[in-house]
């Protein structure tokens, strides 16, 4: 029997959807995030703290990927913000071309495009979307040796939170020995320890949140 390799293809195909998507979005003026985390690392809680902070003074879309179903969708439309659910009922990530069909689903221009990937700390990472870029979540519980673990995420996310800190007394999770591990393969790593429950370092998120934002305006004037 033969085999035949198909992932190289399927990987360079989605690479150059996924610039086109980028096109569009840069054309939108959104700054794109690429939410990337394990199932029930916070990423939903961490995308509500986000929402509240900036939905009074920014235009926000929340773009929800989950395998089947709508419960963070929902979740997330309670905030009054909108919300488009991509369902990818076998895939265990999102890719560009699941990302272009919900294009035209985009009628108004949005600041921030917030999109929660499917739960898992592999897959997701070698798929891009047309996204700014790609921020991971690693939880606590999860350990503190995961970036070694699963590196390519890792190593792709410009900014990686570490959540539920407010879990570090009943853990043996060694947040110095996380951050070297993300380090090692990602020096320029903007790394932040937060609680999604108590709220704990969403400060510091904020304002480099702010900050992207910013220049994305300045970017779009220029
Ligand atoms: N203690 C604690 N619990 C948290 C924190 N952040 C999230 N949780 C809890 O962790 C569970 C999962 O959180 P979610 O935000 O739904 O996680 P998720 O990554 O969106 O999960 P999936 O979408 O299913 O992959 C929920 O019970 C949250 O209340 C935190 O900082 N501390
Ligand atoms: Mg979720």
């Amino acid at each position: 029997m033969k085999k035949i390799k198909v992932l190289k293809p399927v990987l360079v195909s989605n690479q150059q959807r996924a610039l086109e998507n980028r096109k569009v979005f840069d054309h939108m003026k959104s700054l794109v995030i690429n939410i990337i985390a394990s199932p029930g690392a916070g990423k939903t809680s961490f995308i509500k703290r986000t929402v509240k902070q900036f939905k009074n003074r920014y235009k926000v879309l929340v773009i929800e990927g989950d395998i089947k179903g709508q419960i963070d969708s929902k979740t997330i439309s309670k905030l009054g913000v909108d919300v488009i659910q991509i369902n990818t009922v076998t895939e265990c990530h999102l890719d560009a071309f699941m990302a272009a069909q919900v294009l035209p689903k985009i009628k108004k221009r949005y600041d921030l495009i917030l999109v929660e990937n499917v739960g898992n700390l592999v897959c997701p990472a070698e798929f891009e979307i047309g996204e700014d870029y790609k921020l991971a979540i690693l939880s606590t519980p999860e350990g503190d040796d995961k970036p070694l673990k699963y590196p390519l995420l890792f190593h792709l996310a410009k900014v990686v939170v570490i959540n539920k800190v407010d879990l570090l007394p009943y853990l043996d999770f060694n947040t110095e020995k996380a951050k070297k591990g993300i380090r090692q393969d990602n020096p320029k790593a903007i790394i932040f320890d937060v609680s999604s429950k108590t709220g704990t370092g969403f400060a510091a998120v904020f304002r480099h949140l702010e900050k992207e934002l910013d220049a994305k305006k300045k970017k779009n004037k220029g």
